[in-house]
């Protein structure tokens, strides 16, 4: 007794789709769960915290609460905000682990790290991201 091909085929396709799509469901939680936030104040001429520890994906939001301007101004890398005036913002995301020195351009006093941790994922999810992020 052998099976229609259509039915095999069809069957085949059906063992596939049940391997596969809850793999996609996963992959799709974990990329809805991935979006964080973390917060760094900017006053009295510093950052605060001076060291921020996340994970890759976290968007760091910089508020100056300060009456002066101040900037995040990346140390090593293209990031950054321009001037900053009192109660203005910025956002960036990280992408890729590392730590990420940043200062302010105005005063050479300001200096600050974010340290962005590998995400609980497996290792090679981070290897496989392009370079450059
Ligand atoms: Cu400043």
């Amino acid at each position: 007794m052998s099976l229609p091909r259509s039915l095999a085929t069809a069957l085949l396709a059906a063992t596939l789709a049940g391997s596969i799509f809850p793999l996609t469901a996963r992959m799709g939680q974990a990329a809805a769960a991935a979006p964080r936030r973390a917060h760094v104040t900017i006053q009295n001429f510093a950052f605060a915290p001076l060291t921020l520890k996340v994970s890759v994906g976290t968007t760091v939001v910089w508020t100056n609460k300060d009456t002066v301007a101040h900037t995040v101004t990346a140390t090593h890398g293209r990031w950054g905000s321009g001037t900053l005036n009192q109660g203005q913002t910025y956002a960036y995301t990280f992408k890729k682990p590392g730590t990420y020195a940043y200062r302010c351009a105005f005063h050479s006093s300001m200096v600050a790290t974010v340290i962005v941790g590998a995400p609980g994922h497996k290792p090679r999810a981070v290897v496989a991201r392009p370079a450059g992020y």
